[in-house]
């Protein structure tokens, strides 16, 4: 990784240990490097408008003046952008709860380091620095009016997208995961931000998802027909499958397509299979016993017990892309993502990862034994119609 091109700031009030880590980067290849004595000069080094701002600050936590704590609380109170690498000689667990605590502060920190501080291990935390993105262009916020929203419906402009599953151990593809979008005559493919809520607000959240279950059951026909894999997996609203309606009508579906269950799974939010309500278990058992799958989404986000969990007829356990993203590089991601897997594991459901976006996320969650992954890495959401030559594809590489 080239450094030279990066504004490095040492804060640590030992000087002997500051020249060393400076000494220490310059051999790693930093060209240009601040070094402030305590808290107060360092902050003022990353308020500094006038001259290059700094890139990746590395703070001893025991500034004087203002200690590492208080400088990350302080930065994160004026908004300034820099990475940081924080150094101090505590236990694993505090520096593990430091990294949350700045990550909850919007700090991004790259890791800390044990001191003396150890060059390779230094390079390596060197090696997940990042620049910053320029703020994308905000989104018009255009919203629809659910009327609007029933008119694209009825003209047929929604269209399931499909998001490959891979299972990690061979590569293979496993399934697809179905997502809403409008096809907008006017503004382009739009996703559930557009739409969702002013569904939600005419409690009609049903309407959407049952012209996504018509839609994704025809196309698994269409795929087994031309020998693509086709298990699918529909995100559903909890209001939709507590429906007095919801069995019969899926019988009836997958009767009229000639599907088997056993190619559908629903996937529910976290929030809705804590409910205790034994008649919404109940629709959960029948469907499980009429053969169709069950995931558990955004797992992490809620609050559910391991007592609660057991108790719930899940097949797969989706962990919420936040603890996915990017836990190649962040302990305390990763420490949640492998407690995350181990449960999966312990109550004998499959694990699948969301958001995988890069090499060093996949890698990772193989070596942790995750049973799925999808993300970016892999495949944006298709139409049903590029999946044929996307798979092409996918298989010269596996
Ligand atoms: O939180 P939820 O699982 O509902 O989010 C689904 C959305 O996330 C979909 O609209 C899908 O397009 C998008 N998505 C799928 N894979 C990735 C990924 O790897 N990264 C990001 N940022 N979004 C993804
Ligand atoms: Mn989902």
């Amino acid at each position: 990784m080239d450094i030279a091109h990066l504004h490095f700031l040492v804060a640590d009030g030992d000087p002997i240990g500051r020249r060393a880590l400076a000494s220490t980067l310059r051999q790693l290849g930093a060209a240009r490097i601040t070094e402030m004595p305590d808290g107060h000069t360092a902050l003022r080094a990353m308020q500094d408008s006038f001259s290059r701002p700094v890139d990746l600050a590395l703070i001893d936590l025991d500034l004087h003046g203002m200690d590492g704590l208080e400088l990350i609380r302080t930065l994160a109170g004026q908004d300034i952008q820099v990475r940081l690498i924080v150094m101090g000689d505590l236990a694993a667990d505090l520096m593990l709860s430091i990294e949350t605590m700045a990550q909850a502060y919007g700090i991004e920190l790259l890791g800390t380091l044990a001191r003396p501080v150890n060059g390779a291990r230094l390079s390596a935390l060197l090696g997940h620095y990042t620049p910053f993105k320029a703020a994308p262009a905000p989104a018009p916020a255009r919203s629809f009016s659910f009327e609007e929203i029933g008119a694209g419906v009825e003209a047929g402009q929604f269209v399931p997208y499909y998001q490959p599953k891979i299972e990690l151990a061979s590569g293979k593809v496993q399934g697809l995961e179905t997502f809403a979008r409008w096809r907008h005559p006017e503004h382009g493919v739009l996703g559930p931000s557009a739409f969702k809520a002013a569904l939600a607000a005419q409690h009609r959240l049903d309407y959407l998802d049952w012209e996504m279950i018509e839609q994704a059951v025809r196309d698994s026909r269409q795929f087994q027909d031309q020998g693509l894999p086709a298990a699918i997996s529909i995100n559903l609203a909890p209001t939709t499958l507590a429906h007095p309606c919801f069995l019969q009508q899926i019988s009836a579906c997958v009767e009229r397509h000639r599907v088997l269950p056993g190619y559908l799974s629903f996937e529910l939010p976290e929030s809705a299979v804590l409910s205790t309500d034994p008649a919404f278990l109940e629709r959960l058992v029948r469907l499980r016993m009429l053969g169709y799958g069950l995931a558990i989404d955004d797992y992490g986000t809620g609050r559910s017990n391991l007592q609660l969990l057991a108790r719930v007829p899940f097949t797969e356990l989706k962990i919420d892309r936040s603890f996915v993203d990017g836990a190649s590089k962040r302990l305390a991601l990763s420490t949640v993502l492998s407690s995350c897997l181990g449960l999966a594991r312990s109550l004998d459901r499959k694990s699948v990862a969301v958001g995988v976006e890069t090499r060093q996320d996949w890698d990772l969650l193989q070596g942790l034994g995750c049973t799925y992954a999808q993300g970016y890495h892999i495949a944006r959401p298709m139409e049903a119609d590029r999946f044929a030559g996307w798979l092409a594809d996918w298989r010269q590489f596996f």
